[in-house]
């Protein structure tokens, strides 16, 4: 997290939203993730999605686990309430809040590691239990913040920088989301907000699990053996008088390709991404059709993107619960501790 607060004046010509708030409203402090890292472009893209939505900020429930991409929303809409979790326990502490108080939108932000590594079976519940969030990985494919080891999400084969080859075979969370009945599914890239932002509104509009994968590259291990800029490099022709680390910065990479269109883009390190847009003809209400196209693509070796699924009717865990609509927060004492005969009655149902 940091410390580093954004001034609190904006440019005059700056435009309103049907609330009044401009875009900066909707900001949070000063990121400190490595210039050009992808993850930075995904809190642009949830500021402008809540800010043309005119969400109201203290109605947000910011979540997140541990990882570069879970302290972003440090980085994005300060006045609302936040929670940083323990490493991949977002899911669990997102649904406990989400239970006691339906009336706030939860948006839950975490990593590939946080999701697909440690955090894999909290994931996999929150989604079943089609819990109303919105959940946004950002999949680097590494652990960023540990310094770069593969994660769960990264494809077999791939080298990581110290030149390791990947063996394992990846994880693949659209896939997975599918399976486990997520009403809401969908595959962006970091750079390519025209498609992101409208995927995001579009989940904080959807009532039940909406799971968003975002590729988003990791800029700062792509640092070759012979660069001058390499970590290795520097600190060999450092003489150090404190013991730091050089990320060098790097451009955002972005991404503009029509439906249908494929696309190749060249990451810092070299590698390549294949993204396949879907095509204005593909229909989202196919669970088993999102599926197979999801395979048939990646058979092919592209990366599919767009509103891969929707169930426009979904129902979330408080339907299935039949929960209480007023927030626990709301009801008052007689309505929390209804007193004994109450629970006799309801033990009696148990014998
Ligand atoms: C219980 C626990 N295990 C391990 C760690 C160390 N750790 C911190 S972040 C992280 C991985 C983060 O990767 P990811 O979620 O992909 O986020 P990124 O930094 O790539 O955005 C790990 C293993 C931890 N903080 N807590
Ligand atoms: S280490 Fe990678 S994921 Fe973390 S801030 Fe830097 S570029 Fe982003
Ligand atoms: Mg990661």
């Amino acid at each position: 997290m940091t410390y580093l607060a954004k001034p609190r004046l904006h440019h005059p010509s700056l435009g309103c939203n049907a609330l009044g708030y401009t875009r900066r409203d909707y900001e949070g402090r000063i990121s400190t993730l490595c210039a050009g890292c992808g993850h930075d472009s995904i809190s642009a893209a949830i500021v402008r999605a809540c800010w043309e939505l005119a969400i109201e900020p203290h109605r947000v429930a910011k979540l997140s686990g541990i990882g570069c991409s879970s302290k972003t929303p440090d980085y994005f809409l300060s006045p609302s309430h936040g929670f940083n979790t323990v490493h991949g326990r977002m899911p669990s502490v997102l649904t406990g809040a989400n239970l006691a108080n339906r009336d706030l939108l939860y948006l839950g932000v975490s990593g590939d590691g946080d999701s697909a590594s440690i955090g894999i079976g909290q994931f996999v519940h929150a989604i079943r239990r089609g819990v109303n969030m919105v959940y946004i990985v950002e999949n680097n494919g590494v652990y960023g913040l540990t310094k770069g080891q593969f994660s769960a999400t990264a494809d077999a084969g791939s080298v990581s920088k110290k030149g390791v080859v990947n063996r394992d075979n990846p994880i693949d969370l659209v896939s997975l989301a599918l399976q486990l009945g997520a009403t809401y599914v969908a595959r962006s890239f970091s750079g390519d907000k025209e498609q992101l932002v409208p995927l995001i509104k579009g989940a904080i509009a959807h009532r039940g699990a909406a799971i968003l994968d975002v590729l988003s590259p990791c800029v700062t291990f792509n640092n070759h053996a012979g660069s001058t800029k390499s970590y290795d490099h520097v600190r060999e022709h450092n003489a150090a008088i404190n013991r730091m680390d050089f990320i060098e910065g790097r451009e955002e990479i972005v991404a503009d390709y029509a439906p249908g269109e494929l696309i190749e883009i060249e990451q810092h390190d070299g590698s390549r991404l294949r993204l396949r847009k879907l095509d204005t003809a593909y229909d989202p209400s196919d669970r088993i059709a999102a599926m197979n196209h999801v395979h048939e693509r990646e058979a092919a070796g592209e990366i599919v993107t767009g509103l891969l699924y929707i169930e426009e009717s979904a129902q979330d865990l408080h339907t299935h619960l039949k929960t209480v609509t007023t927030p626990l927060n709301a009801l008052d004492t007689a309505a929390l501790c209804p007193g004994a005969a109450a629970l006799e009655k309801i033990n009696a149902t148990l014998r």
